[in-house]
């Protein structure tokens, strides 16, 4: 098919190269020069410049029409809803201009062609105009930035420390996410610290993490501030939940932060989009390796009852030794031969 439409592209431009040459030569017997523009082509060409605005507006509005079921739903966040707003108010302003500014722009065109009846005029400087197309967009863009800067605060407002604490942590090519337990407070970590059985490196001696939970999913509170906390263990990666308008970079060897109220249950999203198999989704962000389209996470946000019972039944970081738990824990090395050998290689590297 490919080279079907390759044949085609060449067989087309040959065409035109011998139509071009078939134009010359009539020209030259007609006794015309080909730098002649007559009344006709100066009509004709006024006419073109309405057509392609008229089909390039149609096409515009089509498109923007046909393809806006492929957007995202609405914002699952607090925060969101602000984002969701300034690009809302950022698009009106840029449609009014875009319209105004084209239609201006063929319109003139078709209107003050070439007619032999006509002079230019020669209009070098007017400082009303000048002042007026300065200060216009010097107001609305004066206007976008307070906004958007006033929205940037708010919304990265890291300040606000009384949320629940949940550390997500990249690593080629998967993430893992740490509930920090009863006490909010996540246990220390240090690349020295991973082991197989501590992947995420977390110091062993510190109390704060012996109530740490770990989990291959990440599951949010509905209606609960969260304090994310991003780390990464080799490259940067960049956790992204695109229904909640949330991004943040997780760079190796330092801790960032992000807050977020999820606003709506993965069971209120399926109801909003009228969709069975909605899911939320973490994405990485960033290209960070080979299989970087794969690094991806299960997102679900439950009814707070629901997300506590749920978090109660995940993995502790460091299991209770129990003679039962030591023998539980060789058993899943054992099933997972690729798991160990990821992370020897880490090891290795390291
Ligand atoms: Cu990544």
């Amino acid at each position: 098919m490919n080279l079907v439409i390759l044949l085609l592209v060449v067989v087309g431009v040959l065409v035109m190269v011998r139509l071009m040459s078939v134009l010359q030569l009539a020209n030259k017997l007609t006794g015309n020069e080909e730098a002649d523009v007559t009344e006709k082509d100066n009509n004709f060409n006024a006419i073109l410049m309405m057509v392609f605005l008229v089909v390039g507006m149609v096409f515009v509005i089509y498109t923007t029409w046909r393809y806006d079921q492929f957007t995202l739903p609405i914002a699952a966040s607090e925060h969101g809803t602000i984002v969701d707003n300034l690009m809302t108010i950022n698009w009106y302003i840029l449609a009014i201009v875009f319209f105004l500014t084209q239609i201006a722009l063929f319109y003139f065109a078709f209107k003050y062609k070439h007619s032999k009846n006509r002079r230019a005029d020669y209009y070098a400087h007017n400082d009303k105009l000048e002042i007026i197309w300065t200060i216009i967009p010097a107001i609305v863009l004066a206007f976008l930035v307070i906004t958007g800067l006033r929205a940037w605060g708010n919304i990265m407002d890291i300040d606000k420390q009384d949320g629940t604490i949940i550390e997500l942590y990249g690593k080629q090519f998967d993430w893992t996410a740490r509930y920090a337990g009863p006490d909010n407070i996540l246990g220390k970590s240090d690349a020295e610290f991973i082991t197989p059985e501590n992947p995420l490196g977390v110091d062993p001696s510190d109390p704060n993490g012996k109530d740490d939970r770990i989990s291959r999913e990440l599951y949010l509170p509905k209606g609960e501030l969260i304090n994310f906390e991003f780390r990464s263990r080799d490259v940067i990666h960049s956790a992204y939940m695109p229904h909640f308008r949330a991004q943040m970079n997780c760079v190796p060897g330092m801790t960032t932060r992000f807050n977020m109220t999820p606003t709506m249950s993965t069971a209120d999203m399926k109801k909003e989009t009228g969709n069975e198999d909605f899911r939320y989704i973490l994405l990485c962000n960033k290209i960070c390796g080979v299989a970087h389209y794969n690094m991806k996470m299960d997102l679900v946000v439950e009814e707070k009852v629901d997300f506590y019972v749920w978090l109660g039944s995940q993995e502790l970081i460091f299991p209770k030794k129990t003679k039962e738990n030591e023998n539980a824990v060789t058993d899943t090395e054992e099933a997972e031969p690729e798991k160990r050998q990821e992370v020897e290689l880490v090891e290795a590297s390291l």
